[in-house]
């Protein structure tokens, strides 16, 4: 196996500090859910307690990069370098006391993505990828699954929800997928989505409406164990329109023509 560099492995620390605190905060959860106005307030706390969390340490280890996460204020440092964070993805799973989310690190340089780290504290699965290196869960090397028939291939998506994303484009990619492949899978988590797949559990990832929070990690991760990640049209551009497509080299391209 590589070793992590010096870089994933400050990322890593820092992900592991928030994580034991998010476990202690989601085991709280359960005394929660039976007030009326349900864990909210507390969830929200815990998501900003852990971004402050991973930010600090960070940026006390990298002090010249900038920093992008969900809850705080973009901090420009060096305008060629910066961490992409999200303190926790799948926010409504874990709101709900469901053990899906995790916490995805990314770093940036030069407008590529260099490095990430995905942490799920909940079942100690620790992702990481670095460019050229490879891409581990655990200490294990990743690679996407073979399957290269999609009446076989199991899809996992995201769907639109709360008054976000398009109800009548999402209703269109069902209907034309839905008799094509093996069947869907709606986990809550864009980071775990995008690790599942370069693991080799889903065969192919299908969302849109994404934030660079929510895929920064995972777009690296596919790619190091040898998958092709897109936006639906094909090109470069995930983390600025936010759709994306994730797939090993044989189904990537017959799920973009099902798309068309
Ligand atoms: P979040 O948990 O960090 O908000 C899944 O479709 C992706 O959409 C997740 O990565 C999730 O990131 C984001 N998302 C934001 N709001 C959501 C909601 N209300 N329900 C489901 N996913 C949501
Ligand atoms: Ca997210």
């Amino acid at each position: 196996m590589a070793n992590p560099s010096a870089l994933v492995t400050v990322m890593i620390k820092a992900a592991e500090k928030a994580a034991k605190k998010l476990v202690r905060d989601f085991g709280e959860l359960e005394n929660l859910q039976v007030s009326k106005k349900g864990p909210a307030d507390f969830v929200s706390r815990a998501d900003i307690m852990a971004e402050k969390t991973i930010k600090e340490e960070l940026l006390k280890a990298r002090s010249d990069f900038g920093f992008l996460g969900e809850e705080s204020e973009p901090h420009t440092g060096s305008i060629n370098s910066r961490f992409i964070v999200d303190p926790i993805d799948g926010t409504t799973n874990f709101l709900h006391g469901i053990p899906q989310f995790c916490i995805s690190i990314a770093a940036e340089v030069d407008g590529q993505i260099k490095a990430g780290v995905i942490l799920d504290p909940i079942k100690h699965e620790l992702f990481w990828a670095e460019k050229g290196l490879g891409a581990y869960c655990n200490g294990k090397r990743l690679r996407v699954a073979g399957r290269t028939d999609l009446s076989e291939a199991l899809l996992v998506i995201g769907t639109p929800f709360a008054g976000h994303g398009d109800a009548d484009a999402f209703i269109a990619f069902l209907k034309k997928t839905m008799g094509n492949v093996a069947g869907f899978r709606r986990m809550g988590s864009a980071a775990l989505d995008l690790a599942y797949v370069a693991m080799g559990r889903f065969d192919m990832y299908y969302e849109t409406h994404l934030k660079p929070w929510d895929v920064a990690a995972g777009i690296l991760l596919v790619e190091e164990a040898k998958g092709i990640v897109t936006d639906s049209t094909g090109g470069n551009d995930m983390l600025k329109n936010g759709s994306i497509l994730a797939a090993n080299p044989i189904l990537h391209p017959l799920l973009r023509n099902l798309l068309r």
